[in-house]
């Protein structure tokens, strides 16, 4: 033992004289070479901090004897007092040494115990994905970016005149029902569709225009196949009058949604919209039956999938347009990514069910 002190005050550069006043020389230091051995002994950092205490806290052996100090008689107390600092310097010395060699240990031990081998292989894949309505979203916008159509995106609180009343929908009309609308105390109210988008933007520009918008829509609905909250993405390309036709209009939603869905019959039925006019619904072939008739299509054959039309005459006049021509579509996306991916309760889809994610990985 007197070797592994030794050896180890060496290390940390204690003086011969240290060294004999801590090897047992006198007596009156055997408590405290006690405690020395007891620094050098430690094994761990919690033992370590015990003989701390012992010997450097307020109450520790150190503490006691420099309280003794005052009883010395004088002609003896210089070298009682050069002595018991002498000793702390080499107890001090030594407890740091000590600590830092536990303290080495201790952080060579975590590393061991948290280390990662990895060249191992593990089948266990935390991947994250897109959610399949932004998945959706995003290849229904490259389709029409890639026909040089803008993105443009609005407020998602309007005013009654951008969502309703410059859209053909006077206050009173009926067609306001179609869309059950969240209103705030002062009128303000939730988009019930991104329409809002394009009056504003013919508002700001002049045409021609060729934009779409898509974003987030509010109606007061909730089941199978609503949700309070979902997505549109609607088009609209004005040009000068007699400029573009439903016949355009008819080319470039069935080369869409052939994009979308492949191989699809596209059927346009007509229909009643405020701002279009004529106005259109518009069916794809069942994709899950091949137009024979199943569960999904209620036995038709058939899915709805958007609606169009030309625009109304009135839209223009409330954004101050004349001598124009255009036509509009709009679509719901949650519906796209549904029919796309299989999904039969729309509801699931914004229950951040992390098992239905995984799916679209
Ligand atoms: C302006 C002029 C015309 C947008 C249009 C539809 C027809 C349509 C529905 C599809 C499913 C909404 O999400 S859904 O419920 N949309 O059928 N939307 S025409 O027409 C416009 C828009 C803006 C200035």
């Amino acid at each position: 033992m007197a070797g592994r002190i030794d050896l180890l005050l060496k290390r940390i550069g204690i003086s011969i004289v240290c060294r004999a006043l801590l090897c047992g020389c006198s007596d009156k230091w055997s408590e405290m070479k006690n405690l020395k051995e007891k620094i050098i002994q430690a094994d761990s950092l919690e033992g370590l901090e015990k003989v701390r205490i012992e010997l450097f806290g307020k109450k520790g052996l150190l503490a006691v004897e420099f309280a003794k100090l005052k009883d010395v008689p004088g002609p003896e107390k210089k070298a009682f007092a050069e002595e018991l600092n002498e000793n702390k310097t080499v107890l001090q010395t030594a407890f740091d040494t000590q600590y830092q060699i536990l303290k080495a240990k201790e952080i060579e031990n975590i590393l061991q115990s948290e280390a990662i081998d990895v060249s191992l292989y593990s089948t266990l894949s935390a991947k994250g994905a897109l959610h399949p309505v932004t998945e959706t979203m995003d290849r229904i916008i490259d389709y029409f970016v890639a026909l040089n159509f803008a993105v443009e995106s609005g407020p998602v609180i309007e005013d009654d005149f951008h969502n309703f009343e410059a859209l053909n929908l006077p206050k009173c009309h009926p067609a306001r029902d179609m869309q059950d609308t969240f209103y705030f105390n002062d009128g303000g109210l939730l988009r019930t569709h991104t329409s809002p988008v394009q009056i504003r933007t013919m508002m700001a520009t002049k045409p021609p225009i060729r934009m779409i918008a898509p974003g987030a829509v509010f109606r007061r609905d909730y089941d199978l196949t609503h949700t309070p909250m979902f997505h549109q993405v609607e088009g609209l390309v004005v040009e000068e009058k007699g400029k573009v036709s439903f016949a355009n209009l008819k080319s470039i939603l069935i080369d869409f949604l052939r994009y979308m869905f492949g191989d699809v019959k596209v059927r346009f039925r007509p229909s009643f919209f405020p701002f279009t006019e004529p106005s259109a619904e518009v069916d794809i072939s069942c994709i899950f039956c091949e137009g024979k008739g199943c569960r999904v299509c209620s036995g038709t054959g058939w899915l709805e999938v958007l609606g169009c039309g030309i625009v109304d005459p009135n839209v223009f006049k409330a954004v101050g347009y004349e001598d124009v021509s255009g036509y509009a579509f709009g679509l719901g996306v949650e519906r796209f990514a549904m029919l796309i991916h299989k999904i039969p309760d729309l509801r699931s889809l914004f229950e951040g069910d992390i098992r239905l994610l995984e799916q679209f990985r």
